[in-house]
């Protein structure tokens, strides 16, 4: 804008230095990816609003729909699991509801691993039956299980491997294999072991899903979810699901991401080293009686692990003699360790995936499952290893 234009006060305050008619910003080669922390974005013409709206033109319009930042982690995400194509959404939930209602409506039908996060299975169990969704949900241990469960109506696979909070793991190449005969879509919740660990797509799988909340972001600052698949798929998500319901992601949040993802590949393998040495020194303390962590001999599915993950990422499940009370003074005792929900996070995070994550589930179907009323989840963070063991170490004399 022209200084010299004789606006007044108030219109200077809005259209000074920096605005949209500024061309200098445009010449600007900033290093760090810039946010766009904008609402909506400025047409040519009215023509060329038209055509972007129209779809002839791939011009940003309004950030619900696409935003240059949420765009640059988008392609970093696809790059990463090998995908066509990728949308950004608000939270993990946001892309698991994006995903669904993209794939299913009023009587269709998912078969579904058992064990999920709390916030899923209550998706699976309330909310998707409420407009006509049935879900099964099956032991993934089995890939026939899938196959029994699916009938006509059947319309999306969901697996979530390793599982929350079981570290139960599901046979991707099976499960894909049954799903390709079928005709239908594979989709991974990848959160646990994001792409540094595993890559569903490579195996077979159709769509990746991941609460980016966790390692992607790895700060514990921000809520958001990804999905990547096909470039068909991504753009229905996109426009048809997407644009509908809502969930978009801030361009904030999706810098977050970004700057997160720069480290994500050493953080990743420096908490599955991390984990490692805490699980091997559970395994060896005389008040745990049992530790669940798939990198351990003793994981029921340690040769599927090393299989079809690079390494056994940063979460273990863990049972102390004395039950229930016993897991409660260890979670009120620990001073290094943070008593919270969520993982991935730099910090090491304990939880009690009974009373908090996972009290979406009826205790029958706690039990089913395998989460023990006992078991508590911690995720390994990037503290010194022996100050983790010090203050489990600490938290375990006060039982
Ligand atoms: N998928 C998995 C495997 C998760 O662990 C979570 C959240 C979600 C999806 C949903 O993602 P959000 O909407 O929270 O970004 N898991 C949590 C947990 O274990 N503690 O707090 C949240």
């Amino acid at each position: 804008m022209s200084d010299k234009k004789n606006y007044g006060f108030q219109t200077r305050c809005i259209h000074g230095h920096g605005h949209v008619s500024d061309g200098r910003w445009r010449t600007a080669r900033p290093v760090s990816c810039p946010i766009v922390q904008t609402s909506t974005f400025a047409f040519e013409s009215a023509e060329h609003g038209a055509a972007i709206f129209a779809g002839e033109n791939d011009g940003f319009l309004y950030t619900r729909l696409g935003n240059p930042t949420q765009e640059a982690l988008e392609c970093r995400m696809a790059a990463l699991e090998g995908g066509e194509a990728a949308l950004a959404l608000a939270s993990g939930m946001a892309a698991c509801t994006t995903a669904v209602l993209t794939l299913c409506g009023s009587g269709d039908h998912i078969v579904s691993g058992d064990t999920l996060y709390g916030g899923t299975h209550q998706l699976f169990t309330h909310t998707l039956p409420r407009l006509g969704i049935a879900v099964a949900e099956v032991d993934a241990t089995d890939p026939a299980n899938f196959e029994r469960a699916i009938t006509p109506a059947t319309k999306l696979l969901y697996v979530e491997t390793p599982a929350n909070p079981t570290l139960v793991l599901t046979d991707l190449p099976a499960v894909a294999a049954i799903a390709s005969r079928h005709g239908i879509p594979l989709l991974v919740d990848n959160t646990f072991c994001t792409p540094v660990l595993q890559r569903p797509l490579e195996m077979g799988a159709d769509i990746v899903l991941h609460s980016a909340t966790k390692y992607i972001g790895g700060h514990g600052d921000a809520i958001a979810g990804i999905l990547v698949g096909s470039s068909e798929f991504i753009t229905r998500a996109r426009f048809e699901t997407l644009r509908d319901i809502g969930g978009c992601i801030s361009p904030f949040n999706a810098w977050l991401l970004i700057r997160g993802l720069k480290t994500l590949a050493v953080r990743v393998r420096q908490h599955g080293e991390n984990a490692m040495t805490v699980a091997k020194w559970l395994q060896k303390h005389p008040k745990v009686t049992r530790v669940i962590y798939p990198g351990l001999p003793t994981h029921p599915q340690h040769e599927l692990a090393k299989r079809q993950q690079a390494g056994f990422g940063g979460l273990i499940s863990f049972l102390i003699a004395g039950g229930r009370d016993a897991g409660r003074t260890v979670m009120n005792s620990v001073e290094l360790c943070t008593l919270a929900v969520s993982l991935g996070d730099v910090d090491t995070l304990i939880e009690h995936p009974a009373t908090m994550t996972h009290s979406t589930y009826s205790e029958e179907d706690l039990l089913r499952v395998g989460i023990d009323p006992a078991m508590v989840r911690l995720s390994v963070g990037l503290e010194d290893p022996e100050d983790i063991i010090a203050d489990l170490e600490q938290a375990f004399a006060r039982i």
